[in-house]
């Protein structure tokens, strides 16, 4: 046969349907991993399934979001997910080991296994040669606890890389090249699986930093062959013996092949306030600049630090720039602490950051008003630092450390100096003292689970009523990102308290939007939202379908909604529908009531198309109900966690 590696482990995984793109099926889950913001709410899903103990090989809890602790609330979340760890048997990795994909990759991943995370990087093990998946926390829960996870049979797109990178040019190029090939939309139900004679020259973390900001193409997830390289990563870090060799067989057919000729490339950015807004730096040099971050887990590898260290060292930060450093993992910390560059950044007037999400999702380091800052992280999606009038630009580290020398927007191949050519260690620090491992069986039961007032059990969603009677609660455009429907940043502490989060859903479009939908609940009318394209990218937080609910919102009619946010509706009870007719969008206005006779008997019925009436226009819509027959029993229960239990019985 001649299978595409995507296919190979795949199908090796495979427990429900059979292989063919486009339909559902359902695969085994080797391993998890959680973080705290998507965590507490997956693991109080977890508990409610009544099980004791995780049926994965392996699932790691980490707490790398919310690490401010402004107030009580994300410690309590933090005690809380280190008791349930405890109990359940899943490895915990503290507060300041680091990002959780980074930590993953070093120490936890495996060529050929299935990784699924609650968190929308999970991908980044794809550089390992493994299928990983990001994913709801419900999803996540269920998995923990042996069940299938669900997902479209992907078609595979090849990208094949020719030639060698050029000096000054990194993989965070390659990847935004393949964004300005691919765009943030339209890949849904794809995997991007990369190969060629130049994906032989990568190593790991440049893989890693290709495969994790695939996400913002919107694939399922992207993933390299597991090869030397890939051994003499894992070795490195003290786990050669978990390689094996893996990759698609030669004749393998993929659905499209984009060629991407890696020695042809330059050093690019994505400008505001789309990572699909791609630019070459030479078209922007010359911008002034107010700060530069340069971390997350797209960049911050221990060979991403050592060049800009190398770029940075003997000389000083421009005044009118903030520069701020937050290395991705303990492990990269403690070797730029023992090898002296830590103290090269310091003298240069870096800010070192703890390992840890931190000004990535918008919770620390917020520029000034209308300032221009320069990221190395995956998304700059508008407001997500904390300052909606900030213009970020994503970029790689030598173009981060360029700017932070100069002020200014530089194309680091201008830059009159040697390229500091860093190389891969041999043999990378390994202290794992930071994760705590699951204790022996016998022991756990003595456990007792820690809930601060905080925590608060999941709302649970009325099964689908026979007729909806809703009412228009927002209307939104194109390319609403979760960050639009469930801010981050400041309002993360309250992800363990569904009520007080759910104040803020569309806080950064509609500030009022809470209170009105709240009000409607209370008087028995549905919420309804209509979107525009690609609704609900970026993050995988299920409370972006889990607030809504518990605001009574049952419907989302949309051109298009992206994979992660459509099951994460599902789970929920909400119906995720499209325009059959995409025009149809401006016919709806906010505030009209909306029917949708029978819903609930076409959604039974496997009905494909359903049709709406605005009573306040007059008009009829069109609208597609995209569902597997096990989405639309979820659906017709109120959601997984019903429809689990009703299977159960
Ligand atoms: C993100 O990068 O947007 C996050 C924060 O990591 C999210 C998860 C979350 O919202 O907790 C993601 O990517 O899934
Ligand atoms: Fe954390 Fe940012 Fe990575 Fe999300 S994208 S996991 S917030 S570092």
């Amino acid at each position: 046969m001649n299978f595409t590696l995507t296919e190979k482990i795949l199908r090796d995984h495979l427990v429900e349907g059979s292989y063919e793109p486009g339909k559902e099926i359902g695969i085994r889950i080797d391993q998890t991993l959680t973080q705290d913001a998507t965590g507490t709410m997956a693991y109080l899903q977890f508990e409610s399934m009544g099980l004791s103990k995780i049926e994965t090989e392996l699932s790691v809890s980490y707490v790398d979001h919310n690490t401010v602790q402004v107030g009580f609330e994300n410690a309590d979340d933090h005690r809380y997910l280190q008791t349930i760890a405890k109990k359940y048997g899943i490895h915990f990795s503290r507060p300041g080991n680091g990002i959780c994909h980074q930590v993953h990759l070093e120490r936890f991943g495996r060529p050929g296994k299935t990784l699924l995370g609650s968190d929308s990087h999970t991908p980044t093990c794809g550089g390992l040669g493994m299928i990983a998946i990001g994913a709801g926390g419900l999803d996540v829960a269920v998995a923990m606890g042996g069940g299938a996870y669900y997902l479209t049979c992907p078609k595979v797109i090849k990208v094949n890389l020719e030639g060698k990178l050029p000096d000054w040019v990194t993989a965070k190029d390659v990847i935004l090249k393949v964004l300005n090939e691919l765009t943030t939309k339209g890949n849904v139900g794809c995997v991007c699986e990369y190969g060629g004679v130049g994906a032989r020259t990568l190593t790991v973390p440049e893989r890693a930093t290709i495969t994790n900001m695939g996400a913002e193409t919107g694939v399922t997830t992207s993933l390299f062959a597991s090869d030397e390289e890939t051994w003499k990563f894992l070795a490195a870090q003290g786990r050669g013996d978990q390689w094996l060799p893996l990759e698609s067989d030669e004749n393998a057919e993929y659905d499209r092949v984009l060629d991407i000729d890696l020695s042809d490339l330059e050093p690019l950015m994505a400008a505001p306030h789309s990572p699909g807004r791609i630019v070459p730096v030479s078209d922007l040099e010359g911008m002034a600049v107010d700060q530069v971050m340069i971390g997350s887990c797209t960049n911050s590898s221990y060979v991403d630090l050592m060049t800009v260290a190398g770029m940075l060292k003997g000389r000083r930060l421009v005044p009118g720039v903030s520069l701020g450093v937050a290395p991705g993992s303990r492990q990269v910390l403690q070797m730029i602490a023992e090898n002296g560059t830590l103290s090269d950044l310091l003298a240069f007037g870096a800010r070192i950051l703890e390992s840890a999400c931190g000004f990535c999702i918008g919770n620390s380091m917020s520029p000034k008003t209308d300032s221009v800052s320069i990221r190395t992280s995956n998304r700059n999606f508008k407001g997500r630092s904390g300052t909606p009038s900030a213009n970020v630009y994503l970029a790689s580290p030598t173009v981060a450390a360029a700017a932070a020398l100069k002020g200014e927007i530089t194309d680091p191949r201008n830059l009159e100096m040697e390229f500091p050519r860093v190389r891969m260690p041999e043999r990378f620090k390994i202290d794992d003292s930071m994760i705590i491992p699951p204790l022996p069986e016998g022991e756990r039961a003595k456990i007792s689970i820690y809930r601060g007032p905080n925590i608060g059990a999941p709302p649970a969603n009325d099964p689908m009523p026979e007729n909806l009677r809703g009412r228009i609660a927002i209307k939104v455009e194109d390319y609403v990102t979760t960050d639009h429907i469930m801010p981050a940043g400041s309002r993360l502490k309250y992800r363990s308290n569904v009520p007080k989060y759910s104040e803020f859903v569309f806080e950064p479009l509609d500030p009022e939007f809470s209170k009105r939908a709240a009000e409607l609940r209370d008087q028995g009318i549905h919420n309804l939202i209509v979107a525009g394209v690609s609704y609900g990218q970026g993050s995988s937080r299920e409370h972006a379908a889990l607030c809504p609910m518990y605001l009574g919102v049952k419907a989302v009619m949309a051109k298009s909604i992206e994979r992660i946010h459509a099951a994460n509706l599902v789970n929920f009870g909400i119906v995720p529908l499209t325009f059959v007719s995409e025009s149809d969008y401006d016919s709806l206005a906010k505030d009209d009531d909306v029917e949708i006779p029978g819903i609930r008997a076409a959604i039974e019925g496997d009905n494909e198309v359903i049709e709406a009436f605005d009573k306040t226009a007059g008009n009829r819509v069109l609208l597609k109900t995209e569902l597997s027959k096990r989405q639309r029993e979820m659906l017709i229960a109120g959601g997984l966690l019903p429809y689990t239990v009703r299977k159960k019985r």
